[in-house]
């Protein structure tokens, strides 16, 4: 256990659910080179390539492992939900390629390794940040079980948490400078960026396994604040970060010159306020009556990464 801010940190990270998310997404048709699935695909390789490339760098997996957690937490077998979790790593994974492009953030590393488009070229990291949405998709369409009403349920959360009303609405106000309009302006504009694509992890578990309706108020709650603890730790690790442990380069929202938690209210205010928002989370879920441990490490570890 460790002090951190005002607020303690517990518990360890589900290594073993994540371990399940890697095996997992190396097992898709496009991570196996020279798959009998490329077949129908002929000539596209250079495509699946980069797909593969930036999909199994090595990712926190959080997003997926925060679905995973959420589902066990409503007493389900996490497996049963692996196809959708990792359609969000998947989705994840294209949001970062498109990010990075030149049009974007223009950054060179991601995940420890050159980005898409040093790799593959702009063209290229485009249409694989395209492909893997799509195949988000196909594996919700064709691998999640539970039947029709899951898979469009799930359908449902993933589309409006990606579009106008979520992450790329998000990226635009980002890009746009939405965030200097103040702090509430800011919060709002990483509620879409990030915070939904956070969000949405816990909310296809809720759709597989649905609690009564005063638990299901607690996890919405809970799935915000982590969005919100999330976004404020990356704020902080962008100024107090190291570029070896975080895999990309740091200080690029000051280069840039963005609005951001920690250049809106001074870094110790922004430990402070990422403090008070893990605090938040803890007690929703000491509210919970499921196997909450590995949603508190995932908390913790919003909380208290380096990378
Ligand atoms: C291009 C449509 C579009 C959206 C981009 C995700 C995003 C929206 C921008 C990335 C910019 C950024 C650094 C946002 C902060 C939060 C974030 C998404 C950090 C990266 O996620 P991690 O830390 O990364 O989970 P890993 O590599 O561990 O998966």
């Amino acid at each position: 256990m460790s002090e951190t801010g005002t607020s303690t940190v517990h518990a360890r990270y589900p290594d073993h659910l994540r371990q399940q998310v890697d095996d997992y997404l190396e097992g898709l048709w496009f991570s196996v080179p020279d798959a009998r699935e490329a077949e129908e695909a002929r000539g596209t390789e250079g495509l699946v390539e980069a797909m593969r490339y930036s999909l199994l760098a090595k990712g926190k997996r959080i997003r997926p492992v925060l679905a995973l957690s959420t589902a066990e937490a409503l007493g389900c077998d996490p497996a049963d939900l692996m196809p959708s979790a990792a359609a969000i790593e998947l989705i994840h994974t294209y949001s970062l390629i498109h990010d990075d492009l030149p049009a974007m953030a223009d950054d060179d590393l991601r995940r420890g390794v050159p980005t898409c488009h040093v790799v593959y070229g702009e063209d290229v990291a485009i249409l694989a940040g395209d492909a893997l949405f799509a195949e988000a998709m196909r594996l919700v369409c064709e691998e999640q079980g539970g039947g029709p009403a899951v898979q469009v349920g799930i359908l449902r959360e993933l589309s409006r948490a990606t579009g106008v009303a979520g992450m790329v609405g998000g990226q635009y106000l980002d890009l746009k400078g939405a965030g200097a309009g103040g702090p509430d302006a800011l919060a709002a504009m990483h509620a879409l960026k990030t915070g939904r694509l956070m969000a949405v992890s816990v909310h296809i578990a809720l759709v597989l396994a649905p609690p009564p309706p005063e638990q299901e108020a607690i996890y919405r709650a809970f799935a915000r604040e982590v969005g919100l603890l999330f976004q404020i730790v990356d704020d902080i690790l962008d100024v107090a970060g190291s570029e070896a442990e975080m895999g990309k380069a740091v200080g690029a929202d000051e280069r840039m010159g963005k609005v951001t938690y920690t250049s809106l209210h001074g870094m110790d205010r922004a430990r402070a306020l990422a403090a008070e928002s893990h605090g938040r989370a803890m007690d929703l879920l000491h509210q919970l009556p499921g196997p909450v441990d590995d949603l508190a490490a995932i908390a913790d570890t919003a909380f208290a990464r380096q990378s």
